[in-house]
């Protein structure tokens, strides 16, 4: 760079100015050029650790005993993608992750164990392994452990769009655990059952009432429609989890979806600008993301960046929920797929 140049940008950033031109490329790229990386968190190996998390804190004492899943590329900033968080949750018998609420949205997807709850605005659900349940912004939740056994779970919520956007609130209750104000499987049978209450007239970006897709309802679904027709050539068999008032994602920043892809089963390449989170909850199989091959088997989570080519193989039959910030994107008019 010339002398004159260089002079000049000195000058000009005493004025809290600087040139355009040297950062356009990087500002406004041809294509998406994420600085996260895709990675894959083996389970197999993580749950000692996840494990000895109960040694180390109590789920009191943490408030959410929960190990991060950073992604490489961007260590140190607590994200999986530039703009959603996953971390895996346990809590031990008898503990009780105590009420809170949050401007984030979260989603938990149940792993390993059984015996625990979750209570969202006065609800309880049990969680079994595979049920994908939500606690949408702003609603109190918390989380026991009645049984004998340490339950696990994957967090995933939108902590990182909610930083960026510098909109984070969040509060304890007043109480530890939130007193049980209807039974369980009310919220299901009332919104979740083909049927609304008459006075209901969600608006569009609303989160489902809806706060458990149990794992068993959502596995009927894939084995009825894998032994009705071919799979999709770049999906498989895949669907997508809504709110059942409106159509919409369950929650206005994540969607959610499942997946079945049937022994010997091979995607098409496939890429989309939402980074999507991928958990395997059945069987195993390889991710190729952007050239990389990456082995999964149960309960292992791995990552695709935006824009990185997927290719999705399954050795076994394989179940996969995956989750990223597509709604968000749709509601902006910035999201794109190129199925290859
Ligand atoms: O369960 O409320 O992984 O507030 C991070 C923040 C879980 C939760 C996380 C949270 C929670």
């Amino acid at each position: 760079m010339s002398a004159q140049r260089r002079a000049y940008y000195d000058r000009i950033a005493a004025h809290g100015l600087t040139p355009l031109w040297e950062v356009l490329g990087a500002l406004v790229p041809p294509s998406p050029r994420s600085p996260a990386q895709p990675a894959l968190w083996r389970y197999a190996e993580l749950r000692q650790y996840v494990m000895e998390a109960g040694e180390v804190i109590t789920a009191e004492e943490a408030e959410r005993r929960v190990l991060i899943l950073e992604n490489p590329g961007l260590r140190g900033q607590s994200c999986i993608t530039q703009s959603l968080y996953a971390g895996l949750q346990l809590i031990l018998p008898g503990e009780v992750a105590p009420a809170h609420r949050h401007t984030q949205s979260a989603l938990r997807l149940v792993l390993d164990g059984e015996g625990a709850y979750t209570a969202v605005d006065g609800e309880r659900t049990t969680m079994r392994r595979g049920d994908f349940i939500i606690t949408p912004a702003w609603t109190f939740h918390d989380h026991g452990n009645l049984g004998d056994q340490p339950v696990v779970w994957l967090d995933g919520l939108d902590i990182p769009t909610v930083r960026f956007l510098d909109a984070g609130f969040a509060e304890k209750a007043a109480t530890h655990t939130q007193s049980v104000a209807r039974p369980e499987g009310d919220a299901l049978a009332r919104y979740g059952s083909n049927l609304l209450p008459m006075d209901y007239a969600p608006k569009p970006a609303d989160p489902t009432r809806v706060f458990v897709y149990p794992h068993d309802k959502t596995r009927v679904s894939l084995q009825a429609i894998a032994s009705a027709g071919a799979p999709d050539p770049h999906l498989g068999h895949k669907l997508r989890y809504v709110n059942p008032a409106t159509g919409a994602s369950p929650m206005p920043t994540i969607a959610a979806f499942t997946q079945w892809l049937p022994a010997g089963f091979e995607t098409r390449g496939l890429r989309s600008t939402d980074g999507t989170i991928h958990v395997c909850l059945e069987g195993e199989g390889e991710a190729e993301i952007a050239g990389t091959t990456y082995r999964y088997a149960e309960n292992d989570v791995f990552v695709v960046p935006s824009w990185h080519t997927l290719k999705l193989r399954a050795s076994r039959d394989a179940m996969l929920f995956s989750f990223s910030d597509r709604p968000v994107q749709q509601a902006l008019g910035l999201w794109r797929e190129e199925r290859l």
